[in-house]
């Protein structure tokens, strides 16, 4: 057979000529493009705080939060290196400030949650109102809101930053801008807003100051941790779940970010749940307890030993098991609120 006869080499002589024009074949890319289901670069990943911590540490030796401007160690995916990403569309990372730091206020479009890991007393300002920061606190930072943290305590205090860098980065729709003033005038007295939206009650006529973002930007530990010690007691326990609860945007019902859905779930002692997965992948922080999160897809199988202050993260598409023979308490962010947005959301339950 001579060349011209040769269906590849047809095909390749023709992939050589168009190239110059920027064309490309979708044959050659097609069952890539649309597989049968979500298969992604992003793996399962655990970061054990007693490893991570004496990183921080160092951190806080290594450069200030002010030259820092955020002085953060990115949680990347290891199947994501480079990317500072810990799924494909979201961010995560520990942030350290250290007593009498200042990072100093700006404000992007981005949008970011703040979970505390370690510490209290530090505190974050948004939009003219502060808010401090005790373990399992869940603060928003809204979509070009001006922010600050600083910090009044007398140790080190971290916390988990969750933001959906990925996403606006997939829409090249990200601006930033830094504050004249390195922190921002108070202008609300601290648990304004909480008075406000956080009670099952709004202003008569409120309206919506952060427009898709939740107007609490503090949801605290306590209230959380109370309602899920009361539903372990009263009421069924979900089989795959434990006890589980989503946040919300008081005026709507809806998640409490554009991007990000946040939960928080306590498994009680000698729970063994049952296998789920689904389309949006997980990051959670360990609040309390300890555990035990089984993973596999395909001939994938991960084991991850979780302790408090660890992170891990669960893919999409991948199966996962929790198991606490004593009992932890979870929280966790995802991108469901734009799966939801697209009609893209799904999810299995194994039985
Ligand atoms: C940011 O502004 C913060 O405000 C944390 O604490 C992490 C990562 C990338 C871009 C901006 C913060 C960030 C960030």
């Amino acid at each position: 057979m001579n060349a011209p006869d040769n269906p590849l080499l047809v095909r390749q002589q023709l992939y050589r000529d168009m190239d110059p024009l920027h064309l490309t074949p979708l044959w050659e890319v097609l069952h890539a493009l649309v597989p049968p289901e979500p298969a992604t670069p992003c793996v399962p990943a655990h970061w054990k705080y007693d490893e991570v911590r004496p990183f921080l540490m160092r951190s806080g030796q290594a450069i200030t939060a002010q030259e820092a401007v955020r002085r953060v160690l990115i949680l990347e995916n290891p199947g994501l290196r480079g990317q500072s990403a810990v799924t494909r569309s979201l961010y995560a990372g520990l942030q350290l400030i250290l007593p009498g730091e200042v990072a100093p206020s700006h404000r992007h479009t981005q949008s970011a949650l703040r979970f505390i890991v370690e510490g209290r007393g530090a505190y974050t300002a948004v939009d003219g109102e502060r808010t401090t920061m005790h373990p399992g606190d869940f603060i928003i930072t809204p979509s070009w809101t001006f922010h600050d943290h600083g910090s009044d305590a007398d140790g080190p205090v971290v916390w988990l930053d969750g933001l959906d860098i990925p996403i606006v980065r997939f829409f090249d729709a990200g601006f930033a801008e830094n504050d004249a003033s390195r922190s921002q005038q108070v202008t609300r007295s601290e648990g304004t807003s909480l008075a406000r939206y956080g009670h099952n009650m709004v202003p008569v006529r409120h309206d919506a100051p952060f427009g898709a973002t939740s107007p609490i930007f503090s949801y605290p530990y306590d209230r959380s941790r109370e309602a899920l010690e009361r539903l372990e007691r009263d009421a069924p326990v979900d089989e795959w779940d434990g006890v589980k609860l989503r946040y919300v945007n008081p005026l709507t019902g809806g998640y409490p970010m554009p991007t990000m859905a946040t939960f928080m779930q306590k498994l009680p002692a000698g729970f063994a749940g049952k296998g789920w997965r689904q389309t949006d992948g997980a990051i959670y922080s360990v609040v309390e307890g300890s555990g035990t999160v089984e993973v596999e897809a395909g001939d994938g199988r991960w084991r991850f030993d979780f302790s408090p202050r660890d992170h891990f993260v669960i893919p999409s598409w991948h199966t996962a098991r929790l198991s606490s023979p004593g009992g932890c308490v979870l929280f966790s962010y995802s991108d469901r609120p734009v799966h939801h947005a697209l009609g893209l959301h799904k999810e299995e339950r194994l039985s």
